[in-house]
C-alpha cells in the first residue's frame, strides 16, 4: 500500500472548519482512490443520521472514499480469485479508514471509522440492521457515484469495481460535495441477466432474500442452517446425504480463511464507468461472450429457499447449475423487524395473482397494529388497521414470532387463543406462500 506521510497538524486551529483541500490530500495520501465530503445534516442522509449519532455522537461531517478492485479478478468464474480480491480490497478499505482516522486524531480532530462491512453488530441480528453506517447513500451524497439498477454504487470513472468506506468526523469541513447529476448506469441490464438467482429485476427492484440466501450463504444465517442440518442428521452417513463433501470443505475454508461470496456476478458484468466501458462499446456481443457467458455457463451449486422466486428462476434459466434447497435463516425476533422485513422477503412470483388485505393486531410484548396489502405483485405495509380485510389476525407477539420460526405450533396457538383468526384461513395460507421459509 502506497502511503505518503500524513500532515501532522490540521490547518484549522482557531478556524471554524477543516480545510477541504488539506483533508482531501490527507485521504488520498492514506490510499483512497477518490474521496468526497458530506455534512451530516444533508437531507439525503436523514435516514442515516440517528445511526451515525448513535455510533459517534459528535459527528458533524462524513468522509466518503472508494478503493478500486482489480476488474478481471472480480470477473473470474473461479470463486477463490474473485473472493481474494473482495477480501483484500475490503481489508485495505479498513486500513485506509484507520490511517485517515489516526491522522485526524493526531491533528486534534475526533473521528471514528466503522467497518467496511464485517464484523457487524451481531447482537442486533433479527431485530434491527447490524451495520453502523450504510456506505452507499453516503457515497452517493458525496458525489462519488450513483446506484445502478443492481443497487451497487457506480463511480463515473472506476465503474462499480469499487468498495466503499466512511469516516465520521467531529468537525465541519470547509467545502462539501454534491451528488452527481448523471447516473453512470447504462440500463444495459447485463446484471439482470447475469444474476444466478434472479435477484435484480429490470425495473431495479431487488430480491434481497434471493441474494442473501445464495451469495451470502457463508456470511450470516447460512451457518445456522448448516448447524441445524448437523443437529438433524442421524449419523455421519446421513449428514453426508444432506451436505456434500465439497460443501463441508467450503464451510471449513470459510471458517478458516473468511467466508466466500457465491456470486457477485452483477458487479462482474457491469460495463459502466469511463475506465471500464471501452470493450463494451467496441462490441457488446464480444463483451457478453467474454465476461458474462463464462459466469452463466459455470456449473455450481445455487442456494435457494424452496418455493421462492429464486428457485423458479434457476430451474428456468440455469438448469445446468445445481439447485440446493436450504432453510431461510431470516427469522425476525421482534414485530418491528418482522414488519420492516416483509418487503425484503416478499416473493412476487409466488404471490401470483393474490389480491388481499390483511389486518394484524399484535399484543403482549409488543402492541402493534398493521395492515398488509398485496396487489398486482406488490406489497405494502402500513401502520394501523385500514380498509376492509380479507382476514384479521390477532396474536400474542412472542407466539407469532415463535410460530414463524417453527418453534411453536399454530394448532396449539389457536387452541390456547394466543392466535385468533377472523376470516377464511385460506388467506393466511396464501400469505405464507408469499414468504417461503423452507
Ligand atoms: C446489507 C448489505 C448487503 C445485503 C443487502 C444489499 C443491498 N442492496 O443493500 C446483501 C447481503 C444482499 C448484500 C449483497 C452484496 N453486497 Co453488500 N452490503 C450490505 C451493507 C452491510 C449495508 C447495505 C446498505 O446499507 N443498504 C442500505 C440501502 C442504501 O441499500 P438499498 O439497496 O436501498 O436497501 C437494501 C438494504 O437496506 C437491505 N435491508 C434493509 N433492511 C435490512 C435489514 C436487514 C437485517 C438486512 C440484512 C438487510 C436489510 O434491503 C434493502 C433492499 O435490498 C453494505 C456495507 C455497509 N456497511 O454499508 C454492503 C455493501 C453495500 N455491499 C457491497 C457489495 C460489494 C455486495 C455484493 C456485490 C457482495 C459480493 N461480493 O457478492 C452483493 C451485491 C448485491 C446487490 N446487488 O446489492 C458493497 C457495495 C459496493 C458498491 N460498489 O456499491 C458495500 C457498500 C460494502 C462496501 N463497503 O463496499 N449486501
Ligand atoms: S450492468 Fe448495466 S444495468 Fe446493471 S448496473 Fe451496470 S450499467 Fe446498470
Amino acid at each position: 500500500m502506497h502511503t505518503k506521510s500524513l500532515t501532522p497538524s490540521a490547518p484549522t486551529r482557531g478556524l471554524p472548519a477543516l480545510d477541504a483541500a488539506w483533508l482531501r490530500q490527507l485521504c488520498l495520501a492514506a490510499g483512497a482512490a477518490d474521496v468526497g465530503f458530506v455534512e451530516l445534516s444533508r437531507p439525503a442522509l436523514a435516514g442515516e443520521r440517528a445511526h451515525l449519532e448513535r455510533a459517534f455522537p459528535p459527528t458533524r461531517s462524513l468522509i466518503s472514499f472508494v478503493l478500486r478492485m482489480n476488474r478481471d479478478n472480480v470477473r473470474s468464474p473461479a470463486r477463490s480469485v474473485a473472493n481474494t480480491e473482495f477480501h483484500h480490497t475490503g481489508d485495505e478499505v479498513t486500513g485506509v479508514a484507520r490511517r485517515i482516522t489516526a491522522a485526524l486524531e493526531r491533528a486534534g480532530v475526533r473521528a471514528l471509522n466503522p467497518p467496511m462491512a464485517f464484523p457487524m453488530e451481531a447482537d442486533r441480528w433479527g431485530e434491527e440492521r447490524m451495520w453502523v453506517v450504510a456506505h452507499k447513500p453516503v457515497a452517493v451524497a458525496a458525489g462519488l457515484g450513483h446506484m445502478g439498477i443492481h443497487r451497487n454504487v457506480i463511480h463515473p470513472r472506476f465503474g462499480n469495481f469499487i468498495l466503499l468506506g466512511t469516516v465520521l468526523v467531529a468537525a465541519e469541513i470547509s467545502e462539501y460535495a454534491q451528488a452527481l447529476d448523471l447516473n453512470p448506469c447504462l440500463e444495459c441490464k447485463l446484471c439482470v441477466a447475469a444474476c444466478p438467482v434472479g435477484a435484480i429485476a429490470a425495473d431495479g427492484a431487488f430480491d434481497f432474500s434471493a441474494c442473501y440466501t445464495h451469495n451470502y450463504r457463508e456470511f450470516m444465517g447460512g451457518f445456522g442452517d448448516w448447524v441445524e442440518t448437523i443437529a438433524d442428521s442421524r449419523n455421519g452417513v446421513d449428514y453426508r446425504r444432506r451436505v456434500k463433501d465439497s460443501e463441508s470443505v467450503s464451510i471449513w475454508q470459510s471458517l478458516g480463511f473468511g467466508p466466500n461470496y457465491k456470486a457477485a456476478y452483477c458487479i462482474a458484468v457491469c460495463p459502466a464507468g469511463e475506465d471500464v466501458i471501452g470493450p463494451y462499446l467496441a462490441s457488446k456481443k464480444d463483451f457478453a461472450a467474454d465476461i458474462m457467458k463464462p459466469l452463466q455457463a459455470k456449473r455450481e451449486p445455487v442456494y435457494v429457499v424452496p418455493g421462492s422466486d429464486a428457485e423458479a428462476h434457476v430451474q428456468k434459466r440455469y438448469p445446468h447449475k445445481t439447485l440446493r434447497r436450504v432453510r431461510s435463516s431470516l427469522r425476525p425476533r421482534s414485530i418491528a423487524a418482522l414488519l420492516a422485513g416483509l418487503p425484503l422477503t416478499f416473493q412476487k412470483g409466488a404471490a401470483e395473482k393474490l389480491e388481499a388485505t390483511y389486518h394484524f393486531r399484535f399484543t403482549g410484548r409488543e402492541h402493534v397494529e398493521a395492515t398488509v396489502n398485496i396487489r398486482c405483485g406488490k406489497l405494502t405495509v402500513g401502520s394501523g388497521l385500514n380498509g376492509s380485510p380479507n382476514i384479521r389476525v390477532t396474536a400474542d407477539a412472542e407466539t407469532w414470532l415463535g410460530f414463524l420460526a417453527k418453534e411453536k405450533s399454530l394448532w396449539w396457538a389457536l387452541l390456547t387463543r394466543r392466535i385468533r383468526l377472523q376470516g377464511n384461513p385460506k388467506w393466511l395460507l396464501a400469505f405464507g406462500r408469499c414468504f417461503p421459509t423452507g
